[in-house]
């Protein structure tokens, strides 16, 4: 597959969306923007809901490759949580077949595997085919969305690499984030290794910058030619001294979705 240029980027209004419009241009990409948000300064984004399927086609029409961040990024009810990360996300690979687009690069989510146990000193790192333990209904979108691009590659041959995504904030707020903590540079870096490693299939990788407090096997983020250059380290002496050192027994440390475990933040809308 050559390397793709026209990119359609999902969720462009959102958090990493931002981010990522920043980032992605200096690496030779020209995007294509889409969110159920208007952006400001950008009239050309499309302006659309994953629940609208002409819309979808007509976005994916003609571009290279997508990098789908847009849903539900925290939990929600059920039903919320099946438009747009269930529905919406089977709607843009049905529209990306239909439209002959190569390759997708999906957003998941440590969420999808949030009930694992983070590694106990001197444990291996937790590798790419742990079983998945999905903490909130959130996570098991995820869940279904990694599911969702192995039948797209088997039946169809449309390529995905889904990023089960750390935290990808510019710096870790919390010593959990020490261990999961994605840089934007290195988000950019591993999206890029995402678009151009050839003969992706199905990957499934952990997105996260290189950090000292790792809980996750880099490996086949590694294997796309991805380098992270970032360790969250730096931080760690502040967030440690305001918050102390993880506490095994306390049920938000023990398990690597953190506080989606007990308590997730919910989706404002
Ligand atoms: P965000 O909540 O800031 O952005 C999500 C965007 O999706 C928003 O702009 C929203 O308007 C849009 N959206 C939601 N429902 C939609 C729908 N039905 N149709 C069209 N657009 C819709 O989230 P963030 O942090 O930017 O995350 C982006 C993606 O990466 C999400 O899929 C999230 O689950 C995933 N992710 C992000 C992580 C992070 O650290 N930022 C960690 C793990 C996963
Ligand atoms: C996610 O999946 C969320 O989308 C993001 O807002 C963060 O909460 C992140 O996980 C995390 O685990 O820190």
């Amino acid at each position: 597959m050559p390397a793709p240029r026209t990119v359609l980027l999902t969720g462009a209004a959102g958090g990493l969306g931002t981010l990522m419009r920043g980032l992605l241009p200096a690496y030779g990409y020209d995007l294509r923007l889409l969110d159920l948000t208007p952006i400001e300064g950008e009239p050309d984004a499309v302006t659309a809901d994953l629940g609208d399927k002409a819309a979808l086609r007509e976005a994916v029409r003609g571009v290279d490759a997508v990098i789908h961040l847009a849903g539900i990024s925290l939990e929600a009810s059920f039903d919320k949580i099946l438009h747009s990360n269930i529905q919406g996300t089977y709607n843009l690979y049905e529209a990306a077949r239909e439209e002959g687009v190569g390759r997708i690069v999906f957003a998941s989510s440590n969420h999808a595997i949030g009930y694992t146990r983070p590694p106990s000193a001197g444990d291996p790192l937790i590798p790419i085919d742990t079983p998945r333990r999905p903490d909130t209904f959130y996570g098991l979108s995820k869940s279904f969305g990694e599911d969702l691009a192995q039948l797209y590659w088997d039946k169809h041959g449309l390529e995905t690499v889904s990023v089960r995504i750390g935290s990808c904030f510019m710096e870790p707020t919390s010593v959990r984030m020490l261990s999961v903590w994605m840089s934007p540079g290195d988000g950019a870096r591993l999206f890029h290794a995402a678009l151009t490693a050839e003969d992706v299939r199905h990957t499934v990788v952990y997105g996260s910058s290189d950090n000292t407090r790792l809980w996750w096997d880099l490996t086949t983020a590694r294997s796309l030619g991805y380098e992270p250059q970032d360790d969250s380290e730096q931080y760690a002496e502040k967030l440690v001294a305001e918050q102390g050192e993880l506490d095994p027994h306390n049920p938000d440390h023990a398990h690597l979705g953190g506080h989606f475990v007990t308590d997730p933040p919910i989706w404002p809308y």
